[in-house]
């Protein structure tokens, strides 16, 4: 036969990896399987000899990582008999269980900070059909009233809290090795909660100590400096920054990102909103990939250490981009200063706008 067989879901592809039993009845969108893109302009104009990965999660259904850790925890809740879940969101969570709940044929509630989610995001959640609840309060405080509201209501928590959700995001790091067939010596990462690059840490060291692979990479974890716990050295109480995906103060994984932290002999840093927003637009303009503001903080903070030779040539590095440019246009038009050209439906100024415009 000259076909492969149909792709299905990160589940099924990685059951035996997973906990999961014979007969659970998957809930899946097919998430999984996303590009692992070999820049090549980017690394050029660094000048340094550096190899440099995007994993592009934003090609998930929903758009972004959430939807590797969404399958599990929506799947295992349905297995269980739960009726319905709940998450406070920065924004990718809520449109992940918004629409998982929605496959699944159950409830999702979503708590969101009011005005501080990026207009796609909204978007999914109230579409998918999900009750949202817009508190008038910032992340950290929707996660503490769910974690409240969990104790004695019939909802299962889908915030990265569920240990399901880092079985599932887990999985990003088996794509990768198998990918390069070896595993990469930095893997650079946005930190919000920090349960992805927990989960990420927990997928190398399961296939290290599988023998798939014979070493790790050292963890990267970069904060937005108006959000940045990790930094500080404590919690944050009025996070703020342009990637609000990452506007977190309280983050869930505290101790167990210090742990990866420690174990992979990797760091934690910061960047600015300027330079997160300066590295999503070179990764537009230069690869052509568009990932959303909190995303390309992985990216932002790589360059500068790959400049400062903290991260040596000849590295090969890994940085995940964990959401899609379109979740957030508001934030991408805001920094497009040419603006575009408007012009009579006339062949002569139409040609005239072009001939002008050609190098
Ligand atoms: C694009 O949706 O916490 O460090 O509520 O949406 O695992 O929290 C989002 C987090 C990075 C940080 N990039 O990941 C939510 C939420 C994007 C994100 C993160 C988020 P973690």
């Amino acid at each position: 036969m000259p076909f492969r067989p149909r792709y299905t879901g990160l589940i099924n592809k990685y059951r035996d990896r997973l906990p999961i039993h014979d007969d659970t009845r998957l809930i899946s969108l097919g998430e999984g399987n996303t590009p692992l893109i070999r820049l090549s302009n980017i690394p050029r104009e660094l000048g340094k000899d550096v190899d440099i990965y995007v994993k592009y999660e934003g090609l998930n259904p929903t758009g972004s990582f959430k939807d590797r850790g969404m399958t599990m925890a929506v799947t295992k809740a349905v297995e269980a008999g739960s009726k319905a879940v709940i998450c406070a969101s920065t924004g990718n969570t809520s449109a992940s269980a918004a629409a998982y709940a929605a496959r699944a044929g159950i409830t999702a509630f979503v708590l969101i900070p009011e005005g501080k989610i990026a207009l796609g995001k909204l978007a999914q959640a109230m579409i998918h059909g999900a009750v949202v609840l817009q508190i008038r309060g910032n992340f950290d405080e929707g996660m503490q009233l769910v974690k409240e509201v969990g104790e004695n209501t019939p909802v299962t928590i889908v915030n990265s809290i569920n240990p399901f959700r880092l079985q599932g995001q887990k999985t990003a790091a088996f794509e990768i090795v198998e990918e390069l067939e070896r595993a990469p010596d930095f893997h650079c990462l946005p930190v919000g909660n920090a349960g992805n690059i927990t989960a990420h840490w927990m997928g190398y060291s399961e296939y290290f100590e599988h023998g798939i692979v014979n070493s790790r990479p050292k963890m990267l974890g970069y904060q937005a400096a108006g959000s940045a716990p990790f930094m500080r050295g404590a919690m944050v109480d009025n996070p703020d920054t342009v990637a609000t995906a990452i506007r977190i103060g309280h983050p869930q994984s505290w101790d167990k990102a210090w742990k990866v932290n420690k174990e992979s002999q990797g760091w934690f840093d910061e960047c600015t909103d300027e330079e997160i927003l300066a590295a999503q637009k070179l990764l537009t303009e230069k690869e052509g990939v568009f990932c959303e503001p909190a995303s390309a903080t992985s990216l932002a903070g790589a360059m500068r250490d790959i400049r400062s030779g903290k991260i040596p040539e000849g590295s090969t590095i890994v940085c995940t981009l964990t959401g899609h440019g379109l979740k957030d246009p508001d934030t991408a038009i805001s920094q497009c200063t040419e603006g575009v050209i408007t012009v009579d439906a006339k062949l002569g100024p139409v040609r005239e706008a072009i001939v002008s415009n050609l190098s």
